[in-house]
């Protein structure tokens, strides 16, 4: 059925056909019917006005893209490559900002006296497995891997960098390479044979706190009493207590040596109050572990919360 245009009809229609024609739409605008002009009237009155809207909007917009093509016209060549230069050199600083900016730690060390089980404890996040019968290491243990409890994992997990650091006295100096690009240290003690070893196992704990490269950086410390398949272990508890008092006593007898002697050293907790690990500016936390049954979630939750995916 064709129809005489009704007025507010004519306008959508007209307007249309004038941007198609290019007319000017004020000519249009004034919402005359124009004579003779028939259109089919099956289209519902919501979709003409979405239309007349639409229609609106594109030809606003069209005077804009138009403006700045004259305005683009207008400008010296010069003032565009001045422009392109600007920002080349601004994506240039920031992508070799990017690539300057050290790559997140994930190395993680294994400190602790001899015996207290670190080595066991190496290949247990490594394979998931004890290796019984490790002969005592002279050399640092490392190994750059994924945990073996993260292997069936789905996703990017980052490999973990585990450094098992020998603890016999004269090799602990080796301590010092790691340390300075330690994302974590775990501190292991043996819980079963931790009484007579507790003044030794303080005063390497004592020397590592100390350490400008531990405070400096607050790399996070976990304790780890190991051993605890055994009933005879102390608790962590116990062991914490322990080892604050001893290193309490260190505190006050190291601090009599001669400034020079501890010139690298950081002094350890607040003055005149009794030492406790929470006066530590790095986070210290203590758990406890099985090395050799394979009790190990805590240490690798720990690893994990410092070697993010
Ligand atoms: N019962 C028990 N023994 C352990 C555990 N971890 C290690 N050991 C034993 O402690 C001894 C020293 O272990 P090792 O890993 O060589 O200690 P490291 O010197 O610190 O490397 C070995 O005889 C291990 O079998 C544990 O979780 N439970
Ligand atoms: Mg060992």
């Amino acid at each position: 059925m064709y129809h005489s245009l009704p007025h507010y009809l004519t306008w959508t229609f007209t307007s249309r056909t004038a941007l198609k024609a290019g007319v000017s739409l004020s000519v249009l605008s004034t919402g005359k019917a124009v004579p003779g002009l028939v259109v089919e009237t099956h289209c519902a009155n919501s979709d003409m006005f979405v239309m007349q809207d639409m229609e609106q909007w594109m030809h606003k917009i069209e005077q804009w893209m138009h403006n700045i093509e004259q305005w683009v016209r207008q400008q010296p060549v010069e003032q565009f490559y001045a422009a392109l230069a600007v920002l080349i050199v601004t994506f240039a600083f920031f992508a070799v900002l990017r690539l300057l900016k050290p790559a997140k730690s994930n190395t993680i060390v294994l400190a602790g006296l001899s015996g207290s089980g670190k080595t066991v404890l190496f290949y247990q996040l490594r394979d998931g497995s004890s290796q019984q019968g490790t002969i005592t290491s002279m050399e640092p243990n490392e190994g750059t891997f994924m945990l073996h409890s993260e292997m069936e994992k789905k996703g990017k997990l980052k490999p973990i960098n585990l450094v098992d650091v020998p603890g016999h006295s004269r090799l602990r100096p080796k301590l010092d390479e790691f340390l300075p690009h330690a994302a974590g240290l775990i501190f292991v003690v043996d819980a079963l044979d931790f009484l007579p070893n507790c003044r030794a196992a303080a005063e390497y704990l004592y020397d590592i706190l100390t350490k400008a490269s531990i405070v400096k950086r607050k790399v996070p410390i976990l304790i780890l009493c190991n051993k605890t398949d055994k009933v005879t272990a102390h608790s962590k508890e116990f062991i914490r207590k322990q080892l604050e008092k001893e290193i309490d006593k260190l505190r006050t007898s190291r601090n009599a040596l001669s400034t020079a002697d501890i010139a690298n050293e950081h002094t350890l907790g607040v003055p005149g109050e009794p030492f406790a690990f929470s006066q530590c500016r790095n986070k210290v936390t203590i758990t406890d572990a099985s090395g050799l049954t394979g009790e190990v979630s805590q240490v690798e939750q720990f690893i994990r919360e410092q070697v993010k995916p």
